[in-house]
């Protein structure tokens, strides 16, 4: 087993998921802003260290994506961040891409970026004490996207990140993550999200990636938010193993899902009968943000010194998503 292969297993095994808390500056702002708190360096930080200092860390979460900003804050226990996971038996990760930005000769789609200097940050986060990482290309569905300029450039992007990121002895989260935006039916995001994944891996064996050595972040198949045709949650789990099925090499050890916008329980519920039904050898797990972290910032707005009442909130959603993770979650259990 390649030393990859066992950073990855450690993040993934035993129902355990991975915290998406990488959201940029930007991105970050608008969740506080959403909930009526100053987005400043220290409550960003305040936030975040509420979740890692929380028994759900050392239970439910394998691994953690951090953004630059975090992964360089000392705690308020002062420690460095990536020691304090690390602490939980958590693996401490990172963002290494600069953001989706609107692609040349296009106005309607986008390129991720991040390659130039990519090498030297990556071993500056190394030595900061990242195993894993995370790159993300983002496509929109309508009639005429993605293009193939967008599924072929963002899965080049995609490939030479993760070659890099195994050079430097990390693990990639490899990223590709079909919009839910729009009123496409799910057949048209199976179709669209088999193209894209088909070019990933093409592009990766291209750039000779370790396949056991990565984790993929994928979308599930659904109907576009704005769709009047929504599909049932099985027919979501259903249609999402057959597509990962289709498309991802058996030697990937896992498949660490984004929620993309849906409700924390509907993440939760599509996760759980992904995994009932799962008839392969990927391990099927959750790497969400906003899923795992919405009720949590919306308990804590409201009083942001309540460390625990947030950690409680915090743990309960985590637990129902490593439940998920391993196909024993009821309905029931959220409310108990
Ligand atoms: C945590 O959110 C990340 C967003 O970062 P940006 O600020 O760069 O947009 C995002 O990449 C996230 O990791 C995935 O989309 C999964 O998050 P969700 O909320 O879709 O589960």
């Amino acid at each position: 087993m390649s030393e990859l292969n066992k950073i990855a297993l450690k993040i993934l095994s035993n129902g355990k998921g991975i915290l998406a808390a990488d959201e940029s500056n930007g991105t970050m702002t608008k969740r506080l802003d959403s909930v009526a708190v100053p987005s400043t360096p220290e409550n960003r930080l305040l936030f975040r260290e509420t979740l890692f200092t929380s028994e759900a860390m050392k239970k439910f979460i394998g691994g953690v994506i951090l953004y630059d900003e975090t992964i360089k804050q000392i705690s308020n226990s002062n420690k460095a961040i990536p020691e304090l996971i690390s602490a939980t038996g958590a693996v401490p990760g990172i963002k290494v891409d600069t953001g989706a930005k609107v692609m040349a000769n296009s106005t309607e789609e986008k390129i991720t970026e991040g390659l130039d200097g990519l090498r030297e940050r990556l071993k500056e986060y190394y030595k900061l004490g990242a195993r894993f990482t995370k790159w993300r290309g983002v496509y929109n569905i309508t009639k005429k996207h993605p293009s193939e300029l967008s599924i072929h450039s963002n899965a080049h992007a995609l490939a030479r990140y993760s070659a890099l990121v195994q050079e430097c002895g990390m693990v990639p989260i490899v990223e590709p993550e079909v919009l839910m935006d729009g009123d496409h039916s799910a057949e048209d995001c199976f179709n669209k999200t088999s193209k894209v994944l088909k070019k990933c891996f093409e592009e990766l064996m291209l750039h000779n990636i370790d396949f056991s050595g990565i984790i993929l972040k994928p979308n599930m198949i659904l109907a576009g938010a704005s769709s009047d045709k929504k599909i049932s949650n099985e027919e979501t789990a259903k249609l999402t193993l057959i597509c990962l099925k289709e498309n991802v090499p058996t030697e990937v050890p896992g498949i660490a899902f984004l929620s993309g916008g849906q409700t924390e329980v509907e993440a939760t519920e599509n996760l759980n009968l992904i995994n009932k039904h799962n008839d392969t050898n990927f391990i099927m797990t959750y790497s969400y943000g906003r899923a795992l972290q919405q009720s949590a910032l919306k308990f804590w707005s409201k009083d942001i010194k309540n460390i625990e009442g947030t950690q409680n909130v915090f743990n309960h959603r985590a637990n129902m998503c490593t439940l998920a993770a391993q196909g024993k979650w009821s309905a029931e259990l959220e409310s108990q």
